[in-house]
């Protein structure tokens, strides 16, 4: 089968090297930390490690502006350390994706130190330079990260265009050289042996010719948008980067990209496109949200399975989905879409069996395989993150409180899942022997690795009997989808199947016990139950009454 990919068959799993193992008493995780751990991601069975940036940085944005794109950074160690790295997971039969951060650079990056320099610079068309306007910016664009998208630099009067942090000029795409240097460095990179690149915001990187004004500036969240999103060169460059570089290896990537719909992804990711394997779409992470992440409403189970059988069925046979409920920028899933109090354990195995037996690639995020749960931070000086403290500071001048920001911070900081890995229960979790950068979660010694490996019952080896599931059953990687209960605010049902495999799937999604009616053809033979999260006998019947966040995979 042409469509039968290892990238398909693959669970990754994603590591914040800042935050996950300290090797050196500095408080800041790095790459000897995370080879200490090879045995433990082997021991879990995951294939693919997605590493968070590690090029140099001022860390601005911990990694996400780049100063070097050749070099490690100086808290994680050496390219040494990376080689053996690289080669030490290989032995393991893992694999390595790098993040590629090429929307923008540092400031600190030699182009932009060169293009800011003088208006004819030869780099200066890397960047965004542009004069500005009725004694402002050249338009009104917002950044992701708080205040305008634009800085002025005073050396040369003009301004610079930001969607991120002052501190992450955007690159210019339009000049072919950007581009062939952009290429340059990811073949560098894999030509070293590294397997793919997950690419940051990558459908940022065409923007509109002139850069035009917004004129709808009420909508409640950023400004511009539509003027660099899906923008009109985009699949140029990524066909132009598939063909010069991606197609001569044998990796996997996936793009980073807000602001899609199952239509516009089809472009990115349809086989015959030629363009990337998967894409992370946000359609799920703005379920709880209305106009901005900071504006909070509550989710619904039937919002959640509308938007992953549409984009089942949009990708089916035609290109392939990846699987997330959390990453480095979002909650804690078992806080978020589950209970992280007296059902933590219950919620996060019933939402892995979500991530794993739905049709895509599951990417796990260091520590939801131990059900890691959002921090509770007391005041803001215990947030590191940049979009927090921007947010935070533009909140101020409009006059809200420190309680009621603290409060929606304690629900969305991007810092809920860069706490630092509980790896036992000694001091900080046993991450660093000296101060960590961040706080650890007052609950480490509750949640840990080194409990959980010794409960056999624990999230840890719930999830290490799904990967393996997965290796067992093709029907899971390849099994089509059909739903089940679909207007069902508290069940999620569905079946898979493939060849002539079949599994059905049943979760409850809520706190009270609900009934499930398994439809007639299903069960006349005994069905075999593959995993569950609570203890049951097998005796099954065709009407099955799921306890508070039970999950069940049959095999039938
Ligand atoms: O983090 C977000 C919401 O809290 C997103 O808006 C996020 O900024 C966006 O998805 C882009 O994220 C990526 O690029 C950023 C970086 O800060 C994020 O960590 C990264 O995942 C800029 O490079
Ligand atoms: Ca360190």
């Amino acid at each position: 089968d042409l469509h039968k990919k290892w990238w398909k068959e693959a669970v990754v799993y994603q590591i914040y090297p800042r935050s996950f193992y300290d090797s050196n008493g500095d408080g800041i995780g790095d790459l000897p930390g995370i080879i200490e751990k090879l045995d433990y991601l082997q021991e879990l069975g995951v294939d693919v490690i997605w590493l968070n940036p590690i090029y140099k940085s001022p860390n601005a944005d911990n990694g996400y502006d780049i100063s070097d794109y050749y070099d490690i950074m100086d808290e994680f160690g050496t390219m040494e350390d990376f080689d053996r790295l690289l080669n030490e997971a290989h032995k393991r039969g893992i694999k390595i994706v790098m993040d590629l951060v090429v929307n923008h650079t540092s400031d600190e990056h030699k182009w932009f130190l060169e293009s800011r320099k003088s208006k004819d610079n030869p780099y200066r068309d890397f960047y965004f330079w542009r004069p500005g306007k009725n004694g402002g910016p050249p338009n009104n664009w917002t950044s992701f990260f708080s205040g305008p998208a634009w800085e002025y630099d005073e050396l040369t009067g003009e301004y610079y265009l930001h969607l991120f942090a002052v501190k992450q000029p955007d690159l210019n795409w339009n000049n072919p050289q950007v581009r062939q240097e952009i290429y340059k460095m990811m073949k560098w990179w894999l030509d070293k042996g590294i397997d793919g690149f997950r690419m940051d915001v990558i459908n940022l990187i065409s923007k509109v010719e002139g850069l035009p004004d917004d004129p709808d500036e009420n909508q409640g969240g950023l400004i511009g948008f539509k003027y660099y999103a899906n923008g009109p060169r985009v699949h140029e460059y990524l066909q132009e980067m598939n063909r010069e570089v991606l197609s001569k290896y044998d990796i996997m990537t996936v793009g980073e990209t807000p602001f899609v719909t199952p239509e516009i992804a089809k472009l990115y990711v349809e086989y015959d496109r030629n363009e990337l394997n998967m894409l992370f779409h946000f359609e799920h992470m703005d379920m709880d949200c209305s106009g901005s992440k900071w504006n909070i409403k509550p989710w619904k189970l039937t919002d959640l399975k509308k938007i992953m059988y549409k984009w089942y069925l949009a990708l089916k046979d035609k290109g392939w989905n990846s699987l997330y409920l959390n990453n480095h920028d979002q909650p804690r899933m078992v806080s978020r879409f589950g209970n992280d109090k007296e059902y933590r354990v219950e919620s996060a195995k019933l939402l892995a069996t979500l991530l794993h037996t739905w049709q895509g690639t599951p990417y796990i995020y260091q520590g939801e395989e131990i059900g890691m749960t959002n921090c509770k931070f007391e005041s803001i000086d215990e947030f590191r993150d940049i979009e927090t403290l921007n947010w935070y500071k533009e909140m101020k001048k409009l006059g809200k409180s420190d309680e009621e920001l603290l409060e929606i911070l304690n629900k969305r900081s991007r810092d809920h899942a860069r706490t630092p890995m509980q790896w036992d229960d000694s001091e900080n979790a046993g991450f660093t022997k000296g101060t960590p950068w961040i706080k650890v979660n007052p609950n480490y010694k509750e949640i840990n690795v080194k409990k959980a490996l010794e409960d056999k019952n624990s999230v840890f080896y719930y999830y290490k009997k799904l990967i393996e599931l997965r290796k067992k059953h093709p029907v899971i990687v390849y099994g089509d989808v059909q739903m089940l209960y679909e207007d069902d605010e508290k069940i999620f049902a569905y079946t898979r199947s493939y060849e002539d495999e079949r599994l059905l799937v049943v979760m409850n999604f809520s706190e009270e016990e609900s009934e499930f009616l398994a439809p007639n053809e299903i069960f006349t033979q005994k069905p075999e139950l593959l995993i569950s999260n609570y203890e049951i006998d097998d005796n099954i019947q065709e009407k099955i009454v799921l306890k508070p966040y039970e999950s069940r995979v049959y095999k039938i």
